[in-house]
């Protein structure tokens, strides 16, 4: 059986002990990356399907979550001791509770080098602008996985305006990946499918914020 489907399975059952021994054995295998990229990513889209079909139960979805969660935080590597030289970044979880992208995204770019405040997860719009204000953000990441989330965005990057904060906003998340334009409708200023796509456009960025 294919390593993914394996895991599948392990989440399925709720079985922690299993699920472990897969992703750890995943990574030592292929890199923790892959392994997240591979294993992790399309077992938890393959459940979210299962139950939009009826297979599986949210009690399944949801410790499904919190498995992959804890692994996720056990195998990703630990922060750079030597910080990128950049203006302040936030990553933040706009009225969602899916934190799961979120923390991969966060763990690899400070894996990556880069530091950025966590906002955490849950926080509507006038939230994350105080958020934004106290830490003098420069670079805003949203996450976010339900499409009523991702539209308000858009009323996101209007406060930022109306505030006369300059801040350039990099969203991402499902609704994201499925819709190409959704990004630039809601206003962002750009758009990445993972962690990866998103170490790659702070980088890009860097250049153009002081
Ligand atoms: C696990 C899960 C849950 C868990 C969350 C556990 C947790 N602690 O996070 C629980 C059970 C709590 C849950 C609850 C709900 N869920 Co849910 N859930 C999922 C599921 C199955 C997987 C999500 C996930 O973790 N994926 C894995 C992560 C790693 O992937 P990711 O978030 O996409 O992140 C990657 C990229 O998108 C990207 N990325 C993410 N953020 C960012 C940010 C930037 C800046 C960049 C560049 C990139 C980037 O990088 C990441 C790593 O590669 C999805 C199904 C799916 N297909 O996505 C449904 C799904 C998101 N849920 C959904 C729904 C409807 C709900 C509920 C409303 C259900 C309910 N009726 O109660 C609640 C609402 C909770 C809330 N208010 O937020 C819907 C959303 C539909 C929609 N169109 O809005 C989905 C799509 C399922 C479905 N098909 O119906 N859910």
């Amino acid at each position: 059986m294919e390593v993914s489907l394996k895991f599948e399975k392990a989440l399925a059952d709720m079985d922690r002990v299993r699920a472990r021994e897969i992703i750890l054995a995943g990574a030592d295998e292929e890199g923790t990356l892959a392994c997240v990229s591979n294993i992790v990513i399309p077992a938890l889209e393959k459940i979210g399907l299962g139950w939009e079909s009826g297979r599986y139960a949210l009690a399944q979805v949801y410790m499904s979550g919190t498995i992959c969660e804890e692994l996720v935080d056990e195998i990703l590597p630990p922060a750079d001791p030597n910080r990128i030289k950049q203006p302040n970044m936030g990553i933040v979880v706009l009225e969602d509770f899916h934190v799961l992208g979120e923390r991969i995204v966060y763990s690899i770019l400070r894996a990556s080098g880069y530091e950025l405040q966590d906002f955490g997860h849950g926080l509507h719009v006038d939230e994350v602008i105080e958020k934004v204000k106290e830490h003098g953000t420069k670079i805003l990441l949203v996450s976010v996985l339900m499409l009523r989330s991702a539209l308000l965005v858009g009323d996101l990057v209007k406060r930022l305006k109306e505030e006369g904060l300059d801040v350039k906003v990099v969203v991402g998340g499902a609704p994201f990946r499925f819709d190409h334009n959704l990004w630039k409708e809601v206003g962002a200023d750009a758009t990445g499918k993972d962690g990866m796509e998103a170490r790659d456009i702070i980088s890009g960025m860097l250049g153009g914020v002081s």
